[in-house]
């Protein structure tokens, strides 16, 4: 007899059930319209429980958010109005273990903000957080934590739901995740305070979605070698995973930025660190094209820029491209970062767009290709948004469009036809950049000597300088160790190799 609970994704797929609802909340502070406003707009929209409202007060120096002030707030004000009232609230509700995601809106700051840090000890120092990445983590030691050393994410990459991740790993730092409603504060839409980008955000999320939507990579072939890697890994990735999952896709390769295509439904580009000289107002309408072009409903979208959400108070003053302008353009889904969270800190194009296509909730896509925990990112948009017709599973056997089927692929979310492994462990050279074989890439943080304590990065940078050559150091294969190899190994930081085929456990080697 044919299960019963085979029927089970079918029921689940038509917007949101009972017990979805269930584990969601909503904060909104009480010293904003704006924010209550967009909190009970978003209850109404997903059929979530007053009671599931929390109502924090956080003192703002303009309630209807015109002043961006209130995006940051230090460290101290974050535990004492934000993170110390919610654990309370969660322990004295039972929702430690219930919730599963919290939802923040406009008005509840956007950035933890920390003492600069020298751009060199980023990676170590810092203490500059999203509010939203910090939240994430309730409950957890990790909050407040320098840096990303501490906070690989567990879930990165992961082929699981969230909540079997959960019940799997109850210790888990990772407890919930996080999405933001938000968009420009004006114009406002009558009449509750709503801003019209977060109520057509929250219509988008929900409005039918077709299968036949365009999914565009926009990749720029003239960047710098240390781009061009991410260009290769991450977004040339995206467009091979995408490929393999058979979706309406264009792979723009020229260096114009790419603009008036119709029907987004997934996108990823550069935002205005594309190299096209002049590069067109990044987002939005110029001389008469617009960029990226029109929005398919439910569409979701990320770009490669550090400080891309660092601001949704209009006006904004530019410097990098805005999330707030796809947001306004009609995306309804974008991921971003409140500072500058460095290469290796960008969630994966590759990870996000493929899940989101095989038809997981937004948030779990973003949630599976976030890196670090506890770090600049950002996810805007309706946590629960899925695809109607999401690609089939059938033509995913090969995830990463390579050739290679996934069950013998010793790097399975990267292209590498070749299948080079040069340390013949199991794990091909673009995705094992563990040199030392302790199982994960390490740093020294710039410090080369003594050779004991040298990490894989180090490693790989001395042979770059000394011009030296080690096949294993060779990570892309064109037969040099460089800044490339370097890039790569960046790029894994603090992460396990693969995945690949191979269960190999990793041997210490000298
Ligand atoms: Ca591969
Ligand atoms: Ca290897
Ligand atoms: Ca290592
Ligand atoms: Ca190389």
């Amino acid at each position: 007899m044919r299960p019963i609970f085979a029927l089970l994704p079918l029921a689940l797929a038509l917007g949101c059930t009972a017990s979805e609802s269930s584990r969601v909340c909503i904060l909104v502070n009480q010293a904003s319209p704006v924010s209550q406003a967009i909190g009970e707009a978003y209850a109404e929209a997903r059929g979530i429980p007053e009671e599931q409202i929390v109502r924090l007060e956080i003192p703002i120096p303009d309630p209807m958010l015109g002043d961006a002030r209130h995006e940051s707030i230090t460290r101290p004000d974050f535990e004492r109005l934000i993170r110390r009232p919610l654990e309370q609230i969660f322990e004295e509700r039972g929702w430690r273990d219930s919730m599963e995601i919290i939802v923040t809106t406009k008005g509840i700051p956007l950035r933890v903000e920390g003492p600069e840090v020298p751009v060199r000890y980023l990676l170590r120092e810092t203490t500059t957080a999203a509010v939203d990445a910090e939240l994430s983590l309730l409950f957890s030691p990790l909050v407040g934590s320098p840096g990303i050393a501490s906070s690989p994410n567990p879930f990165y990459g992961r082929d699981l739901s969230f909540q079997e991740f959960r019940d799997q790993h109850p210790q888990s730092p990772l407890r919930f995740m996080v999405a933001r409603l938000t968009g420009y504060q004006t114009p406002l839409a009558e009449p509750a305070p709503l801003p019209r980008d977060v109520a057509r955000l929250l219509e988008n999320a929900q409005a039918p979605s077709s299968a036949r939507g365009l999914w565009l990579i926009d990749l720029d072939p003239g960047l710098p070698d240390a781009l061009d890697v991410a260009n290769h890994l991450l977004l040339k990735a995206a467009s091979g995973t995408l490929a393999g999952l058979g979706v309406r896709l264009v792979a723009d390769e020229e260096v114009a930025f790419a603009g008036a295509y119709e029907g987004i439904q997934g996108y990823a580009s550069w935002g205005s660190n594309a190299s096209q000289e002049p590069l067109p107002g990044a987002y939005g309408e110029s001389e008469g094209r617009l960029y990226p072009g029109e929005f398919a409903s439910r569409a979701l979208v990320t770009d490669l820029v550090s400080t891309n959400a660092r601001t949704f108070t209009a006006p904004p003053r530019y410097g990098q491209s805005l999330v707030a302008d796809l947001v306004a353009g009609g995306a309804a889904g974008a991921t971003g970062h409140v500072a500058e969270p460095s290469l290796p800190g960008v969630v994966r194009p590759q990870l996000l767009l493929s899940r989101y296509a095989q038809g997981d909730r937004a948030i779990e896509a973003y949630y599976g290709a976030l890196p670090y925990l506890g770090w600049m990112n950002v996810y805007v948009g309706d946590p629960l948004m899925r695809l109607e017709e999401p690609a089939t599973a059938e033509i995913a056997m090969d995830i990463d469009g390579d050739g290679q089927l996934d069950w013998r692929d010793n790097c399975r979310r990267v292209p590498n036809p070749r299948q080079r492994d040069t340390d013949g462990d199991g794990y091909g050279n673009i995705c094992d950049s563990d040199i030392d074989g302790d199982g994960r890439t390490t740093t020294s943080w710039g410090e080369s000597f003594p050779r004991s304590r040298r990490g894989d990065v180090e490693a790989i940078a001395l042979t770059a300088k000394e011009g030296g050559y080690h096949p294993d150091h060779d990570l892309d294969g064109d037969n040099s160790v460089d800044e490339r190899d370097v890039s790569i190994a960046q790029l894994r930081l603090f992460m396990a190799p693969g995945p690949g085929a191979s269960k190999k456990k990793a041997r210490p080697r000298p």
